[in-house]
């Protein structure tokens, strides 16, 4: 019924597939964290629905020589980071890739990710029935201060 509404959520490529069978897939607040020159990694962010079960499987990106599908999590008190073989995406629930979870790991990059910019990434997600389909997401480039990296010292706190 409301089957323009999804398409013009899904990116370009999605919409133009002709096989309706595919996955619905639709991307939310998709963002990139900025770097500073010289920085090779940075990760994607964003919340994925799909109307079927399907899975991400891979992701790429013009801005990165490789990126992959990673999880961070709590491992014995401290946070790891791994890649994973493919993120499941349940039918018509929102799987929120941020910052301290999942997320899209973009690696060997290519230039400095200025803030402001857009960033393209290409999902590539696997129906069901084994069927591959690629969602095109532009992502906004933000430069987010990093909580986890931010210490508060007072005047004392470089004795030693
Ligand atoms: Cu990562």
């Amino acid at each position: 019924m409301n089957r323009s509404l999804i398409a013009a959520c899904v990116a370009a490529s999605a919409a133009l597939l002709s096989n309706p069978a595919l996955a619905q897939v639709t991307v939310k607040d998709a963002w990139v964290r900025a770097t500073v020159a010289q920085q090779k990694a940075t990760g994607a962010f964003m919340q994925l629905q799909s109307a079927q079960e399907a899975r991400l499987v891979a992701a790429q990106s013009p801005v990165a020589g490789v990126a992959e599908v990673h999880e961070m999590a709590m491992d014995g008190g401290v946070m790891k980071m791994r890649a994973l073989p493919s993120l499941a995406l349940p039918a018509g629930k929102a799987v929120e890739l941020k910052p301290g979870g999942f997320h899209i790991m973009l690696m060997d990059l290519k230039g400095q990710v200025k803030d402001g910019d857009t960033v393209p990434v290409t999902l590539v997600v696997e129906g069901k029935d084994g069927k591959r389909q690629n969602v095109e997401v532009k992502a906004v480039a933000r430069a987010m201060a990093q909580p986890a990296m931010k210490h508060e010292h007072g005047h004392g706190a470089h004795k030693h």
